[in-house]
């Protein structure tokens, strides 16, 4: 282990451009919550303030963290910095934007070879989330356990509504949900 190693810290770092990001990552937060991942979270924008993103990455890094997810909106940066900062994985949500996020996901999936930065839908926090919990899972029984039984848990709610509108048909489906 590197000298420079210091205690452990958490594992996921979770990093946006702006607070006005901070609604549609809400859902980030929470699912990483219900896994009992720990997090850090901050406000760091690859333009504004490339000096303290790069203190926070490096930071992140030294400490033995594991993933970082960014998320960004418009010439949404962040994340591909957030690649060239550290050799952790990086996960990229795009947040929606006056154009619709377009920008943001072609911002943040167009990285160039040797620099990826995986790349979920735009507004997909939840999902950069269980993406985090899926890396992680690789080193942690107990986390993919947690994580299989969420992916039954969520086949069995699928089939439950298919069984229902087997039952109900689709007029009635709703009127009895
Ligand atoms: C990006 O610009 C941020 O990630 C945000 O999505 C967008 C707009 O930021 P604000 O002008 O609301 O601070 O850097």
């Amino acid at each position: 282990m590197s000298a420079k190693k210091a205690k452990a810290g958490v594992p996921v770092l979770v990093v946006m451009g702006s607070d006005s990001d901070l609604k549609d990552m809400s859902a980030c937060l929470k699912t990483l919550e219900e896994f009992g991942v720990g997090y850090e979270v901050y406000i760091a924008s690859a333009h504004r303030t490339h000096d303290y993103l790069k203190k926070l990455v490096t930071k992140f890094d030294r400490e033995g963290g594991k993933t970082v997810i960014a998320a960004a909106g418009a010439a949404a940066h962040l994340p591909g910095v957030v690649s060239a900062l550290t050799t952790l994985p990086v996960i990229g949500v795009p947040m929606s934007s006056k154009l619709l996020g377009l920008d943001s996901l072609l911002s943040i999936v167009q990285m160039p070879s040797g620099m990826p930065v995986a790349t979920v839908a735009v507004g997909g926090s939840k999902n950069a989330a269980l993406l985090a919990v899926q890396i992680l899972a690789t080193s942690s029984d107990a986390l993919r356990s947690k994580y299989d039984a969420f992916r039954d848990k969520q086949a069995q709610e699928v089939i439950a509504k298919s069984k229902r509108l087997q039952q109900k048909g689709f007029r009635h489906y709703f009127d009895e949900k």
